[in-house]
């Protein structure tokens, strides 16, 4: 890797995409670190402008994530929600007491006009975060899935319906109007852009809004620095949540390598599990085997050791 080539960008969803963000802010300097998060998740409920992924990764690199649930707040209580309940609110979303606190004060901010991207920077900065999380887009990309039972918004889909309705169709719900976070652009055009990462975040529904903001893929294809995606799927199942079944109802072949093929041009290396190794060997891509699923706080820095030394591989090939 050329010396003075110090920053990374990873594009990441939920919890799956934090996790390798962890490890990534653990090894890169602080504030060197850009993480984009997906924000076709995004809902507004109960009066609250709600932004999960953001969430999920501010409250990880926080070192304050729930670790049982994978959202939300550690040592949480639910006095607000059991309240709700008893008064016959909508409580199929479950909103935690503390957690309740970055909704609300989002909220707030962007009735007063400031945008996505302020709000977040700022409560990086009051959470302690030297790592920079940055929106997608300031403007409101809503996913929504076709299923046999109409259009649902994704969180009717995945929280409330717990992904159950077969999905035939997905929608970015104005994306094509979305301006891509300037930030972003800014970073990817950088002459000190080390490494672009894509987590293993769900391709569909958690890269695919990111890649399709207008400008992201031709600004990610002009990049200079190597792009790496690590697998979300290992031995042909999702690590967590409905990668899997919905690839399969979608009539997408269920495998490491066939993400692979979607993300293809893009990569300058692809990171599988060492069992998705032989499947992976006929793609045109420069294959890196490593271990994928990450448990310990030990393996999430191992595995993004593996992610940046195969980008700064990439470098040394190139130069
Ligand atoms: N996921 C659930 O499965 N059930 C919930 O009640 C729920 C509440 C929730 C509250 C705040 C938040 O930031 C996330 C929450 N999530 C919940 C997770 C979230 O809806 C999904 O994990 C993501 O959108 C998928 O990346």
């Amino acid at each position: 890797m050329p010396w003075d080539r110090d920053l990374v960008v990873a594009l990441s969803g939920g919890i799956g995409g934090a996790k390798l963000a962890l490890g990534l802010s653990r090894i890169v300097e602080p504030g060197n670190l850009m993480v984009v998060t997906n924000t076709g998740d995004d809902f507004e409920h109960l009066g609250l402008a709600i932004s999960p992924d953001i969430d999920t990764m501010l409250y990880t690199l926080a070192g304050i994530d729930n670790q049982e649930t994978g959202w939300g707040r550690a040592d949480e209580t639910w006095n607000f929600l059991a309240a709700l309940t008893q008064l016959g609110g909508e409580d199929w979303f479950r909103l935690g007491d503390k957690d309740l606190a970055i909704h609300v004060e989002r909220t707030r901010r962007l009735a007063a006009g400031e945008t996505l991207s302020q709000i977040t920077a700022d409560f990086c900065q009051r959470l302690g975060i030297a790592s920079h999380v940055v929106p997608m887009s300031d403007d409101p990309v809503r996913t929504q899935l076709g299923t046999g039972e109409g259009w649902l918004s994704f969180q009717d889909y995945f929280v409330r319906q717990r992904c159950l309705p077969v999905v035939t169709e997905i929608d970015f719900a104005g994306v094509a109007e979305a301006e891509p976070n300037p930030l972003l652009l800014d970073a990817l055009a950088h002459e000190r852009l080390r490494a672009v990462v894509i987590c293993p975040s769900n391709p569909l529904i958690s890269i695919g809004p990111i890649l399709a903001v207008p400008g992201v893929w031709d600004a990610l294809v002009a990049a200079t620095a190597p792009i790496v995606a690590v697998a979300p799927i290992i031995g042909g199942q999702s690590v967590k949540g409905p990668t899997a079944k919905m690839m399969r109802e979608l009539g997408i072949e269920v495998s490491a390598a066939e993400i692979g093929r979607r993300y293809g041009e893009l990569l300058a290396a692809y990171v599988v599990d060492h069992e998705d190794l032989a499947e992976c060997a006929d793609l045109d891509l420069r294959i890196v085997p490593a271990q994928a699923l990450m448990t310990t706080a030990d393996d999430r820095v191992a595995l993004a050791e593996a992610v940046l030394d195969a980008a700064d591989e990439s470098w040394s090939r190139a130069l």
